[in-house]
């Protein structure tokens, strides 16, 4: 009996290696979810959208910084996340922020392609203004997106290419530790990384997935759904890059890395 926590844990993690990523379902509380929404609900007014108003929602795209403060700062600590990243990163390589972070994209119904749909990975670390990526994935141990609402098949979910977290190690190697930029990854990579199996993160406000930082993924559009979809999407930065020597202590982010090197 006591041992199913553990093995649920043990599967979760065999997914991760496997698909890139895993889905927390329940990891912020409805509580602290709604004390979030009432504050992205501010920061949607203070830019004249109003989000209980479908006639001021004029953009397909409404994208700000993921606001700070109490109730982001509970959701980004809850229980359930810090298990998750010690089993997936290490404990104690990984930063413990006092929020969630990222930016928050809030997607509204609209027909209009949002300009920001491409697939990618994201990138980590700032060189000269722009992001960068590198194979040891310096500064992000994962991607994580924080359902803050309901996203259904038709809201305009982020869409991943299961398993493309295998191929983008080989893409990134060559660029040794300088890195590239994010945004000339998805280029390089073979035809076969866009046949891969295709899944959608739908769930529930409170949902957290949380994905390999090599996962390749993108924004899906029209948003046929009837409200504002809010999803941030934060790094969860580690201490130390991943040395890429493998041995007993290697973690599974990194672990699929070296998967994806041979
Ligand atoms: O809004 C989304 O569904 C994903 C957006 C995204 O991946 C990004 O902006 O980097």
């Amino acid at each position: 009996m006591g041992k199913r926590p553990k093995e649920g844990v043990a599967a979760s993690i065999r997914d991760f290696c496997a698909d890139g990523f895993l889905v927390l379902r329940g990891a912020v509380a409805p509580d602290i979810v709604c004390a979030c929404v009432e504050v992205i609900e501010k920061e949607l007014r203070d830019r004249a959208v109003d989000p209980r108003d479908p006639a001021t929602w004029t953009e397909p795209v409404v994208r700000f910084p993921c606001p700070e403060g109490p109730a982001f700062a509970a959701a980004g600590t809850s229980p359930a996340l810090g298990e998750m990243y010690d089993a997936l990163l290490g404990r104690g390589n990984w930063v413990q922020r006092a929020g969630v972070g990222g930016t928050l994209p809030v997607r509204f119904p609209s027909m209009r392609d949002p300009g920001d749909a491409g697939w990618h990975i994201d990138g980590s670390y700032d060189v000269d203004g722009k992001w960068w990526v590198n194979v040891h994935s310096r500064r992000r141990g994962l991607l994580a997106l924080f359902l803050f609402t309901d996203v259904g098949a038709v809201d305009a979910p982020t869409e991943i290419l299961v398993g493309s977290h295998l191929d983008v190690p080989r893409v990134l190697a060559p660029f040794g530790e300088r890195g590239v930029f994010f945004g000339d990854v998805a280029g390089n990579l073979p035809a076969s990384t866009f046949e891969r199996p295709r899944a959608r993160a739908t769930g529930r406000a409170g949902d957290v997935y949380l994905c390999h930082p090599f996962l390749v993924h993108r924004a899906t559009w029209p948003h046929l759904g009837s409200g504002p979809r809010m999803v941030a999407q934060p790094g969860i930065a580690q201490h130390e890059p991943f040395a890429l020597r493998d041995g007993p202590g290697v973690c599974a982010v990194e672990r699929a890395i070296l998967r994806g090197l041979e």
